[in-house]
């Protein structure tokens, strides 16, 4: 069954959004970099390729499904936080923001009784819960390591160990 127009359009909106977030996390890579964490600025640099897999992967999907990929304009995004904290926090409510877009991707498909696409964004489901809580931990540890130097400097030297694993979606 080829993909309905309206997922076809819902979905190539989902590859600007997810192309948006890795922008979103390049700048946040490069305000750490200037701001001297070069873990957190690796933390924001692996979390950006990550983003351009999930924008490849709807990408692909989409392909697979014989449906047109229609690439816009990317919206430049916030290019200057005043520390860490406040990019953590960024990030936790832009994350909270793509799950309700991947929550109503998935309620469009079965809307559309589309049942394939209901089962791979199933992975997108699940992932978005990965990165809620992932975004949440370090935000809570960088709260409190804030006003300590040492306990920044410890936490930006745990950061720097991550490293990008192509995620296998679908
Ligand atoms: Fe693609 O999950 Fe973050 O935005």
């Amino acid at each position: 069954m080829s993909i309905s127009p309206k997922m076809e359009a819902a979905i190539n909106k989902q590859i600007n959004a997810e192309f948006y977030s890795a922008y979103l996390y390049l700048a946040m890579s490069c305000q750490a970099d200037a701001l001297r964490l070069k873990g957190v600025a690796n933390w924001f640099n692996v979390q950006y390729q990550e983003e351009v897999a999930h924008a490849t992967g709807f990408l692909n999907y989409l392909q697979d499904r014989g449906g047109r990929v229609v690439l816009e304009a990317i919206e430049a995004p916030q290019t200057e936080w005043p520390n860490a904290v406040a990019m953590f926090q960024h990030t936790c409510e832009h994350e909270a923001h793509v799950t309700s877009l991947i929550n109503d991707l998935a309620a469009l498909a079965l809307e559309e009784k589309d049942f394939a696409a209901s089962q791979f964004l199933n992975w997108y489901v699940n992932e978005q819960v990965e990165e809620e809580s992932t975004a949440d931990q370090i935000l809570g540890d960088m709260t409190l390591a804030q006003n300590d130097g040492g306990a920044m400097l410890t936490l930006d030297r745990e950061l720097a160990a991550r490293t990008f694993v192509a995620p296998v979606i679908g």
